[in-house]
């Protein structure tokens, strides 16, 4: 069986800003900052200290009575708590209360006031836990899109996806193994929209995903105090190693006009790209008129890399 290649994400120490803009950001590849300023957070943010002072603002949770979460079979269920709650059932193995069993996996992924209009913000949503993270000034204020809390129960894994913004993910507490896929093997991964259909990684079905091995595993173990740099596009997977709390801040790469405007989750495409995706379904529709032999032809066609150079037919 031909075997995945894998290759471990660049550890980089101590970066400052000037050496992550010239040797580093433009690269557009993941890359494990060690040793930048993140704030008190690293030693206070005990699940005491988080219930104290997160209060009892409801949150959106992930339950699931497994670990391995599946977004596209929808294997777990979106359940409501006072976030003092959520943090003191996600930091414990087995719990007295429950919504599906006692050994349930929390996952929170911090959402804006209003949940469609509004991107994410720990300073508007958490106002007291907020100063004690330090975002890294590695970008201009205009491109800042969001800071989300992502907080889960040890074992718990993320589905493979990509996001559209740029990303620098912060583990405060606990170890968090991440997993990334470039977006040059997008073909590798069997897409359903922002979603991979693998959904298990370390024990793929080759049989339903033959194509899986050929993408290339980027993979790295964050540690408190880590800082991982996702560009937009590239496809990653988390799982938690113990109870852990992230922050993750998106910004934008791109114009701002570049991308959709309704969108508070950082996930919908660049606009010119749902634009051309349509363009291409509606175009692809139109060969529905043909037998399935003339339309397999003229998608290997538009598939070839020097599409869409058309040569003289005349002898
Ligand atoms: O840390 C996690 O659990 C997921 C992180 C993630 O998906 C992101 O930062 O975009």
């Amino acid at each position: 069986m031909e075997l995945q290649e894998k290759v471990a994400v660049p550890i980089f120490t101590e970066v400052e800003k000037e050496v992550f803009l010239r040797d580093i950001y433009p690269q557009r590849r993941p890359a494990v900052l060690r040793g930048v300023s993140l704030g008190p957070c690293l030693e206070k943010w005990t699940v005491e200290y988080l219930g104290q002072n997160g209060g009892d603002k409801e949150v959106k949770i992930h339950v699931s009575t497994v670990p391995q979460m599946d977004f596209l079979h929808k294997n777990f269920a979106y359940k409501t708590l006072p976030f003092n709650e959520f943090v003191k059932r996600a930091s414990e193995k087995k719990h007295s209360d429950f919504f599906l069993c006692e050994d349930e996996s929390y996952y929170l992924r911090s959402l804006g006031e209003d949940v469609r209009k509004e991107p994410a913000d720990l300073s508007k949503q958490f106002p007291v836990l907020a100063e004690d993270f330090h975002i890294p000034q590695f970008f201009t204020a205009d491109q800042f899109f969001s800071s989300v809390f992502r907080i889960s129960s040890c074992g718990l894994q993320l589905w493979t996806h990509y996001d559209v913004m740029d990303n620098l993910l912060a583990q405060v507490t606990g170890t968090k193994r991440v997993v990334l896929y470039s977006p040059q093997d997008a073909l590798h991964l069997y897409l359903s929209g922002d979603k991979s259909e693998v959904v298990d990684i370390d024990s793929p079905d080759l049989k339903r995903f033959p194509d899986f091995v050929k993408a290339k595993r980027y993979e790295c173990v964050l540690e408190p105090g880590d800082l991982l740099f996702i560009p937009a596009l590239w496809f990653h997977n988390t799982v938690a190693l113990q109870f852990g709390v992230g922050v993750n801040v998106f910004w934008r790469h791109l114009p701002a006009d570049s991308y959709d405007r309704k969108d508070p989750y950082g996930n919908k495409d660049p606009v010119a790209a749902t634009r051309a995706l349509q363009a291409l379904e509606r175009a692809l529709h139109t060969l529905d008129e043909l037998p399935a032999d003339y339309r397999d032809f003229y998608v290997g066609v538009v598939n070839q890399p020097n599409f869409p150079i058309r040569f003289d037919s005349d002898y």
